[in-house]
């Protein structure tokens, strides 16, 4: 067969020539422009009318990350990487019937992630047919009925409903239910592999399993701690709320291995002085590069010191250093937390961090002056073994000083996906105890399924032991984005049916069970035309405040679907008639299902159809932020001691490197936008490995060789990664660096966090072959 690729999707021709050196500029400034310019170049104009309706209350909620939307934005509010997404969704390319009858899939599978993505916006319903291994067309109806019947011979329990975040509150509350009158739990979500840590963590902490904070708490805060958090790439809108916070005199300090350029500096692009003179914001005041896995450590020595600082304070009349009153009264646990603290030897927590006694104090001192602190963390934190207990120690942190629940104080786990956590609340969870099922019972007249379902690595487990059977994606990537990616994609081939709801090809399409449909939906920003008129979706953003979302763009292709049209579409060939669910009714007039909503979720969203509207969004409510811990064991908030001051669960040994996968500036998740990482300065390539020089010298490697990385692992498994290029850089010895998702290959599915199950793929123990 030949390769019919067009050449000009070829990564040195999208990449141009590879350049690798420091960066010197901010995070903003003119390299945002450029680098949305680079995107609006290939993608054709620059969709101007939409990107100024981007995250405004009348306009449509940004498809990138999920940070906070303000009820007063700025004429201007998305960023670089917000952008992008847009202009992503709007490509004029399409991925049509001739496109798919051009390549079959063993061809299509040779392609980069890139290139698949680059085929354009996928236009109709396809079968797989495996005879002449290409997709074809094929009916909405007949791909609902197929699925129906391929479903319905299956037990439920061994069928998979995955969601990947991005999908709206109104389709995500229907296809739990879905899911669940058909009998099945398993609901994982992309979450299982990003914050099920803080899921978890922040339940034992503090008994509210989200982030307490608002954005009117950034503006009253005079002091922020960031652990293992990209804004500059990730969250960048954040970087406005940041710069405010430091022109007031706020303090952030930063835990990072990398020192990450929008940490570091920020000019903002919506500022003409800033971006006309040199004036630049420096964000963080401290920037230690924790060792990766390294935090327990680093936060025990906070702790450590402060509490040792306080007794001493106390002892000699000078005021405390931490809120006793508050302990007193709303914790319990610290008395053991203490202890722990004071047992730590620094010498430990030295080696263990890679930080000095001396950093680690300066931090605590500039935390022990704070009137209000928040502690913002990302997947540095939570895709560890020990992520929970990460999560933990930063609410001990925060706990210590009282930092939860009060005016400019708070947790502030950033979310991904853009409705990440609010398909969490609307039911997508495969934890029966955090679904309303007897309230679903009730409601729709049913027996919902009340065995736990699996999470993501379970769905991993399940698929390489046959017992899953079929495999249903509500957006996303998943053959990508979990673990032992190839491992699993074998094992993929022999699932009864896949189903893959979509906008854009991605290899997940290209590796089929024996039944298998590629469904094409609208993206949120275009025209959701139903029976009533034009209709509007709602999602959840990082701070817990729901959001209307209006799509005015004209569809893609006129033969899409919307999501919750599809879901009702499957719904109705899979389940007997209900005289509750009317889904027809639901599909016609989202505003029912918002309805139906409010009836399972009453104090939530009461009044919901009343209240989306509101600019900036309205708050679902968070116990912990009222500092109400009457839900939780003991009532009261808890200090969790961690079992360990190292996150990464395995033993140092010679040579055995932490390798932390990471995002480039020119992606979303496994969408890859471009082959550059402006503020890494890392062009035209992904495929490198980041490495201190100390242990390049020590391992005779030199800048620009090839190199394969090998995971050390007892099960037998040969995990490997090839054709990496040295680049020394900035990071702890010790530590490596290199792309997700190109490196999945090199993450085992049993490395994850052990109460969480989260993918640990920020410290995998891997060996340099040269
Ligand atoms: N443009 C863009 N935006 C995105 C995404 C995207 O891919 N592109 N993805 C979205 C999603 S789903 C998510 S979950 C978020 C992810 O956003 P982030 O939470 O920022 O996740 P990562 O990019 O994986 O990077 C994590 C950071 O942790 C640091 N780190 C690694 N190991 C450690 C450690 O042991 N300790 C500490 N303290 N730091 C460590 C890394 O150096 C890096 O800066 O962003 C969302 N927004
Ligand atoms: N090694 C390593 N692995 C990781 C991570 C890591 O840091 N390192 N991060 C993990 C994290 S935090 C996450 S969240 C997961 C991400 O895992 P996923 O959420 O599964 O993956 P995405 O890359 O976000 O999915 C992209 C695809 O979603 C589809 N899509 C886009 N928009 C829409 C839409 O509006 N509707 C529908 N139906 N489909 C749409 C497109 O077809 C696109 O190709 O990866 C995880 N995997
Ligand atoms: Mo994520």
């Amino acid at each position: 067969m030949t390769r019919s690729k067009p050449r000009t999707f070829g990564q040195a021709k999208i990449g141009g020539q590879v350049k690798i050196g420091p960066y010197e500029g901010p995070a903003g400034g003119w390299g945002s422009m450029i680098g949305m310019g680079k995107v609006v170049g290939r993608e054709g104009d620059l969709p101007v009318g939409q990107l100024l309706r981007q995250n405004k209350p009348d306009g449509f909620m940004c498809v990138s990350c999920a940070w906070a939307k303000p009820a007063k934005p700025h004429p201007a509010e998305f960023c670089e990487n917000g952008a992008k997404a847009t202009i992503w969704d709007l490509t004029p390319r399409r991925a049509t019937l001739a496109f798919f009858a051009r390549h079959t899939l063993t061809e299509l599978r040779d392609w980069t992630d890139y290139e698949l993505e680059q085929a354009g916006r996928l236009t109709e319903p396809l079968r797989y047919d495996a005879g002449s291994d290409r997709y074809v067309p094929c009916g909405w109806q007949e791909a609902f009925d197929a699925i129906g019947v391929e479903l319905k011979r299956l037990e439920p329990t061994s069928a998979v409903f995955y969601a990947s975040g991005r999908a709206s509150l109104e389709t995500s509350y229907m296809y739990a239910l879905m899911a669940r009158m058909y009998g099945s739990q398993n609901l994982p979500d992309s979450s299982n592999m990003c914050h099920e840590s803080t899921s978890v963590g922040l339940t034992q902490s503090i008994g509210a399993p989200v982030g307490t904070v608002i954005l009117d708490d950034f503006d009253k805060a005079d002091f922020f701690f960031f652990f293992g958090q990209n804004v500059g790439s990730n969250s960048p809108r954040m970087l406005h709320d940041l710069q405010k916070a430091v022109r007031r005199g706020a303090t952030i300090i930063t835990f990072n291995p990398l020192r990450e350029r929008g940490l570091e500096a920020f000019r903002n692009p919506q500022s003409p002085f800033q971006m006309l003179t040199p004036d630049v914001t420096e964000i963080s005041a401290q920037y230690h590069q924790v060792k990766t896995g390294g935090d327990l450590a680093a936060i025990t020595g906070l702790c450590k010191w402060l509490i040792e600082a306080d007794e001493m304070a106390r002892a000699a009349g000078n005021p405390a250093l931490i809120d006793h009153d508050f302990i007193g009264q709303y914790t319990q646990g610290f008395e053991a937390f203490a202890d722990f603290c004071r047992r730590a030897d620094w010498a430990d927590i030295e080696r263990e961090s890679g930080l000095s006694m001396a950093a680690l104090a300066g931090a605590a001192r500039a935390y022990g002056e704070s009137q209000a602190a928040i502690g913002v963390y990302g997947m540095g934190l939570t895709q560890q073994r020990l992520g929970v207990e990460n999560v933990n120690m930063v609410c001990n942190l925060m706990l210590l000083r009282g930092n939860v629940g009060r005016p400019g104080a708070g947790l502030c786990p950033v979310r991904g996906h853009s409705n990440v956590q609010g398909q969490r609340t609307v039911g997508i969870t495969e934890k029966p105890e955090l679904a309303p099922l007897d309230r679903l019972a009730e409601q729709y007249g049913f027996e919902p399924p009340r065995d736990k379902g699996l999470t993501t690595v379970e769905v991993c487990e399940g698929v390489l032991d046959g017992t899953v059977r079929a495999f249903i994606g509500l957006g996303g990537n998943f053959l990508r984005a979990v673990p032992d990616s190839p491992r699993v994609e074998e094992a993929w081939t022999g699932l009864d049916l896949t189903v893959q709801i979509a906008t854009k090809l991605n290899r997940s399409h290209l590796v089929n069970g024996r039944v298998a449909y590629l469904l094409p939906c609208l993206s949120r920003i275009e025209t959701d035309e139903q029976a009533t008129g034009p209709q509007t979706v709602s999602m959840e953003d990082s701070t817990s405040c729901i959001h209307a979302s209006d799509g005015t763009h004209p569809p893609a292709s006129p033969d899409l679907k919307s999501e919750p049209a599809i879901v009702a579409g499957i719904a109705k060939a899979l389940l007997p008639p209900n005289s509750k669910v009317d889904w027809e009714a639901w599909t016609a007039d989202y505003g029912q299902v918002r309805d139906a909503i409010e009836a399972t979720y009453p104090d939530k969203f009461a009044d919901f159809n009343g209240r989306f509207r509101q600019p900036g969004g309205f708050h679902r409510g968070n116990p912990a932020r009222e500092r109400d811990f009457s839900g939780m064991e003991g009532g009261r908030a808890t200090f969790i001691v961690p079992s360990s001051l190292s996150a990464v669960g395995f033993a140092d040994q010679a040579d055995l490197f932490r390798l932390m996968t990471l995002r480039s500036n020119d992606q979303f998740n496994t969408t890859v936008y471009g082959y550059d990482d402006r503020f890494r300065g890392i062009q035209g390539t992904r495929d490198v490995v980041l490495i201190n020089a100390a242990d390049m010298d020590r391992l005779s490697l030199t800048e620009g060789q090839v190199v394969t990385l090998v995971t050390d692992s007892s099960d037998g498994v040969d995990r490997r990664k090839g054709g990496l290029r040295v680049t020394a850089y900035d990071i702890p010895p010790g530590c490596l660096g290199a792309y997700y998702p190109e490196c999945n290959v090199l993450a085992p599915v049993a490395h994850h966090s052990k109460q969480a199950l989260t993918p640990a793929v920020k410290g995998i123990p891997v060996r340099i072959v040269a």
